[in-house]
């Protein structure tokens, strides 16, 4: 079955070129799908500019629109387990956070179909003059290209989905090469629950071929990327000779500051989890650990131990506790980053070279590694890795934890570990990324914004705001009571 979606026709790319996905855990094959080029995307493009100048979609009213949505996070739910599959396959993702994904997921349809229903964001304006009727009314951007990376694919789609048509756009979409497939079961989703032809539409394809004319293209109105900063920055520059509006999630590298009187165990154990969960593969992983002088050699010695019995394995192996990484080039991305910390003066205290267990040599995998005695100034502290990769710093107070949280171009997420309430919001207050967890790692809903400060973005998904992003705010003002103003008398 051909697998681009466009103008509300199932077709196969126009150069008539595949390309096959492969499991990461295994490399088995999962399937071939189409490749599409330019031609593809210029017509996808066409379909979405004509569904929103000419089709039904933005001129539903709202809380029809919002139900659409709920029937959409229904059927989510009623083919979860196929979603969840897929998604499994093409990350190599365990299959059991997929189907947590997959829960956040229909939650988010959910919230934004009520969201957009419930309208609410339209206001009169008090305009000085009984002879004014002063509005101000929120409308749909227009055609947004959507691009999506490979971690959390569908979950990362959701976001820009959802609020999207809840706000009455027509989008292009756009996944990664490297896991379509979520996105392929998605557009049949929207199909089943009655989205008019052209509102959404999906070509399937590497970044520079099918990706770059997204972004360019002058009949879109907004890009929505979530990736790489590197990729980011491209974009935001494509966009910028015809000035689309443009929303950017790039990642991070976030903080997660213990002091000594922290909950040591709860405190571990989550530091685990902050960079361990699916191999480092978040963008708001806890990857920088800075622990406070005088607990530093024991916490770490227990991360260390706990971490070493972290058990890797495919997506349907039910006691691995995480998966492989993306790719091989991803691996050596990782690992490249791991020996340039190493030369700059870190110390492995954990992992730091691929898995001898022959049953994972199928698979690209890269077991949990501890760098401790790290620096600010070191490339594994500043960039992101996207691995399983943990460094460590030293503080000795407040205002240094604080420092070397900060000490980033980076601002998406961060954390702090404490028993002192007034000191987790004083930190909490000067740290600049979008999220702060106290006492806590990774928590997110949909009811709350989400995005970076800094290099991390620009705009914020989830929450209002994240249905804002989709929006024009449009003044109207009518002059109840028009006569000459003779200005020029
Ligand atoms: O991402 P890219 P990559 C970070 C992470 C990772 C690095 C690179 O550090 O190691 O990015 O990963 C599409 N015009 N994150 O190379 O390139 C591409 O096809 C338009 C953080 O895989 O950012 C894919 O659909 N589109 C992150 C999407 O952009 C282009 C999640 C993401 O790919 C394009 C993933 C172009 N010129 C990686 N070039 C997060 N924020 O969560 C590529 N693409």
């Amino acid at each position: 079955m051909p697998e681009l979606f466009i103008g509300g026709q199932w077709t196969t790319a126009a150069e008539g070129r595949t390309r096959e996905i492969r499991c990461p855990a295994d490399g088995t094959l999962v399937a071939a799908v189409d490749e599409a080029g330019p031609e593809d995307a210029a017509a996808a493009v066409a379909a979405a500019r004509d569904a929103f100048d000419r089709g039904p979609w933005p001129r539903t009213p709202a809380a029809e629109r919002g139900r659409l949505l709920l029937r959409v996070a229904c059927l989510l739910e009623r083919d979860k387990a196929a979603f969840a599959r897929a998604e499994s396959l093409d990350t190599g993702k365990r299959l059991v956070e997929s189907e947590y994904d997959m829960d956040d997921i229909a939650n988010c349809f959910r919230y934004f179909g009520n969201l957009g229903a419930a309208g609410g964001t339209d206001r009169v304006v008090d305009a000085g003059s009984p002879e004014t009727d002063s509005r101000v009314v929120h409308e749909p951007v227009g055609v947004c290209s959507l691009i999506t990376p490979w971690n959390y694919p569908l979950l990362q789609t959701a976001w820009k989905v959802a609020p999207a048509l809840a706000a009455g756009n027509t989008f292009v979409l756009k996944p990664s090469e490297l896991t379509p497939h979520t996105a392929i079961l998605l557009m049949r989703a929207l199909a089943e629950a009655g989205l008019p032809d052209g509102a959404a539409n999906l070509v399937l394809g590497a970044g520079d071929t099918v990706g770059a004319p997204l972004t360019s293209d002058e009949r879109v109105d907004m890009v929505s990327f979530t990736g790489g900063l590197v990729t980011g920055r491209r974009i935001m520059a494509a966009a910028a000779p015809t000035v689309k509006k443009v929303a950017l999630e790039l990642g991070g590298k976030n903080p997660n500051i213990v002091f000594a009187d922290a909950e040591f165990d709860t405190a571990v154990d989550y530091a685990l989890m902050a960079v361990f969960l699916h191999s480092g593969q978040v963008c708001s992983a806890g990857a920088r650990l800075l622990v406070e002088d005088s607990l530093h050699d024991a916490f770490v010695d227990e991360v260390v131990r706990r971490a070493r019995e972290i058990r890797l394995g495919g997506p349907f192996d039910e006691h691995a506790r995480t998966g492989p990484l993306i790719s091989a080039a991803h691996r050596d991305k990782v690992e490249a980053y791991v020996a340039a910390g190493l030369a700059e003066g870190a110390v492995l205290r954990l992992g730091g070279a691929r898995p001898e267990d022959p049953a994972l040599s199928g698979g690209f995998y890269y077991p949990p590694t501890v760098l401790d005695e790290c620096a600010p100034g070191m490339s594994v502290v500043r960039d992101e890795s996207f691995g399983p990769v943990l460094t460590v710093e030293r503080f000795r107070d407040e205002d240094e934890a604080v420092a070397l949280a900060n000490d980033t171009v980076y601002g998406l997420a961060g954390a702090v570990w404490t028993g002192d309430a007034e000191r987790a919001h004083r930190v909490a207050a000067r740290l600049r990324c979008g999220t702060v967890w106290i006492n806590d790692f990774h928590p997110y809903v949909p009811q709350a914004e989400w995005g970076g400060m800094k290099q991390s973005g620009v705009g914020r998904e989830l929450g209002p705001a994240g249905l804002a992003e989709y929006q024009e705010a449009k003044h109207i003002w009518r002059n109840t009571a028009p006569r000459p103003q003779r200005w020029f008398e």
